[in-house]
């Protein structure tokens, strides 16, 4: 299956069409999963790279994002029909000065689908609303997304407190573009992923231990 022409249709930010497009890829049987991985996120990170060479800019970016939504919105409950909430609660979010969320969605959606309850704050979630959302929903991981150098140094906030206030054997797993795994280690997160498909394996490791 060529993805290209979704991919298109995400860059040009025709929400309309790519809603049609994702329907009739569906209503022929296509993987969701594939449309997700070859179609919907290739084609953002293809519009990320254009970004970084300022071939594109911040308003193309949104609605490539924006459509990319729409598709996303589409295969989400076809993903998260499976055992949905057997598996514990993860709690997200986007860090605190951070508006980033298309990273943090997927990886929401994907954990859905593996069968976890996820409770999404959002963006630009300060470290006593990620701690509140923990003993609210009694939750066994926070999954937390930074994509700002920036904002790296409330993910280590965000960490510490809910190490020092959360419950003992609460996980918390962290990822974004800027994080790496020694960052993540430095800051004593549990588990750190550079995409959404490993974020999955990493979270069900953590959660079982
Ligand atoms: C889209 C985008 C925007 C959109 C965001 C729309 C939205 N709703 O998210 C808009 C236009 C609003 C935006 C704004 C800004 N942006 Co911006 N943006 C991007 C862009 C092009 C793509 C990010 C993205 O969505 N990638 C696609 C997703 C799928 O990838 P991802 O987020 O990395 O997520 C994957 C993994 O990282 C991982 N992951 C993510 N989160 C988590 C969490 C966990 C727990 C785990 C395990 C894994 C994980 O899994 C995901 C899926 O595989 C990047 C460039 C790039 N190539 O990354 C710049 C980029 C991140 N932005 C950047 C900047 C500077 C900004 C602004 C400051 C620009 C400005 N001057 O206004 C503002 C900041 C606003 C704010 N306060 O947050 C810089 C950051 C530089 C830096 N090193 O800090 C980048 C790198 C662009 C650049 N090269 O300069 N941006």
């Amino acid at each position: 299956m060529n993805f290209e022409k979704l991919k298109k249709l995400v860059a040009s930010g025709n929400v309309p069409e790519v809603r049609r497009f994702v329907e009739d890829l569906l209503g022929a049987g296509t993987d969701p999963l594939k449309i997700l991985n070859s179609g919907l996120i290739e084609a953002m990170e293809e519009i990320g790279e254009k970004f970084k060479k300022n071939e594109v800019y911040v308003p193309e970016v949104l609605m490539a994002a924006r459509a990319m939504k729409e598709g996303v919105s589409i295969l989400k409950p076809l993903l998260s029909s499976e055992q949905l909430g057997t598996k514990g609660c993860i709690v997200i979010g986007t860090v605190k000065g951070d508006l980033h969320d298309i990273g943090k969605n997927i990886v929401a959606m994907m954990l859905e689908g593996a069968g976890f309850r996820v409770i999404d704050l959002g963006v630009d979630v300060a470290p006593e609303k990620f701690l509140s959302a923990v003993s609210e929903h009694k939750a066994d991981l926070v999954a937390i997304s930074a994509l700002l150098t920036t904002t790296m140094p409330s993910m280590k906030a965000t960490v510490s407190l809910l190490k020092a206030e959360g419950p003992d054997d609460l996980k918390i797993m962290v990822g974004g573009a800027p994080v790496t795994k020694e960052f993540s280690e430095e800051i004593q997160a549990d588990g750190f992923s550079e995409e959404a498909g490993t974020a999955v394996d990493i979270a069900k490791k953590l959660i079982s231990s």
